[in-house]
């Protein structure tokens, strides 16, 4: 029997992320290998990048990707969300020259607001959507606050990259392979303020602590290097993460669709666990118990220091959500 095609809307699709991301997905990395898929591309109503993203349809059109059953594109997001079965945010400004934080939480956020209300009313009953354009979080909060329709524990915001970039950090200066860090779990905001949580953490089985054994090192460099690295690569190469961000949201999407017992990282609506105010969307460690439904791993021990690096992080969901209270519907 054929499986039915799922419905991916895809926003930002002309966008640096969205050129690694759409051929990953349509070549079956992110939903498994025996299921097709439509895309639904959005990009805003302009003609440069509504030219570009005719131009990245037509190179998905040469891959003759076999389980890309179809691909429709949109300037307008109730169309692009009609019937999606999931939609992944990707798409929004970037932070100018001379930007405030708050500045860009209002622009950005009024992007969410419109599309929180046009998934709401068009996606498929059972839509999840994940959110990868920044401020992340924030974004995730006012977009699922304004979908009623839908639950909240449908709308995830994306700090795999965060994770991926702390596990290849430890592995290195464990000299292991990056498959013998497990249990790393990114609390907080996708921003230098996140907590990556070495001391929970395992290297081949023993704990990172004694793996590495340099305290100094795991607080002064890693959590550091790890934070700022978003800022390294746009140092060095001129532009943001793009591959990692895409590759990031596939191990993101892909977890959250195919239930197993590994316990990986996703921004939920806070229950108030760990410490983080209810309701602002904070990342916390997650098994995928059915496809795109998770349940809150509890009760991972935080000594003073975790619990001080979970307050900061908590602080500055706040502080956002504060920002941005006239969005949240
Ligand atoms: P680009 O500027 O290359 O592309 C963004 C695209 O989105 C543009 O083509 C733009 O026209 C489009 N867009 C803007 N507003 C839109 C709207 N309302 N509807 C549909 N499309 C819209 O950025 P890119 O490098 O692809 O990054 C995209 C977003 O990901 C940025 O907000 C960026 O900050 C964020 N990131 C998030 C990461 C995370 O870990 N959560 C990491 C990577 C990345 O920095």
């Amino acid at each position: 029997m054929s499986t039915s095609p799922l419905r991916v809307a895809v926003t930002g699709a002309a966008g640096q992320i969205g050129y690694s991301l759409l051929p990953r997905i349509a070549a079956g990395e992110m939903f498994g290998p025996d299921q097709p898929v439509i895309l639904q591309l959005l990009e805003i109503p302009v003609e440069g990048p509504q030219k570009a993203m005719k131009g990245v349809a037509m190179e998905l059109d040469d891959c003759a990707f076999p389980l890309l059953a179809d691909m429709t594109l949109h300037d307008d997001p109730n169309a692009a969300f009609g019937d999606a079965d999931w939609c992944l945010l990707v798409g929004s400004k970037p932070r100018g020259p001379g930007m405030e934080r708050a500045d860009l939480l209002k622009d950005n956020g009024a992007i969410f607001v419109g599309q929180g209300k046009a998934i709401d009313e068009n996606a498929a009953d059972g839509c999840r959507t994940a959110v990868v354009g920044n401020p992340c979080n924030t974004n995730c909060m006012i977009a699922a606050n304004q979908a009623k329709r839908l639950p909240a524990e449908n709308f995830t915001a994306m700090t795999r990259l965060d994770q991926n970039r702390a596990a290849t950090q430890l592995a290195q200066k464990a000299g292991v392979p990056v498959t013998e860090v497990e249990n790393l779990i990114i609390y907080g905001n996708h921003s230098p303020t996140m907590f990556a949580d070495f001391q929970n953490a395992t290297i081949g089985g023993k704990p990172a602590t004694e793996a590495i054994n340099d305290e100094a090192w795991l607080k002064q460099e890693f959590l550091p290097t790890v934070g700022k690295r978003g800022a390294a690569i746009i140092e060095a190469r001129g532009l943001s993460s793009a591959g990692s961000a895409a590759n990031a949201l596939i191990g993101h999407v892909h977890d959250l669709h195919i239930p197993s017992d590994k316990v990986h990282s996703i921004a939920v609506k806070s229950d108030g666990s760990y410490g983080f105010a209810e309701g602002v969307w904070a990342s916390v460690p997650v098994r995928t118990t059915a496809p795109g439904t998770y349940e809150v791993i509890h009760g991972l021990e935080q000594n003073d220091f975790g619990k001080e690096r979970i307050a900061i992080t908590n602080d500055e969901l706040v502080s956002e959500r504060e920002t941005v209270s006239d969005m949240l519907g």
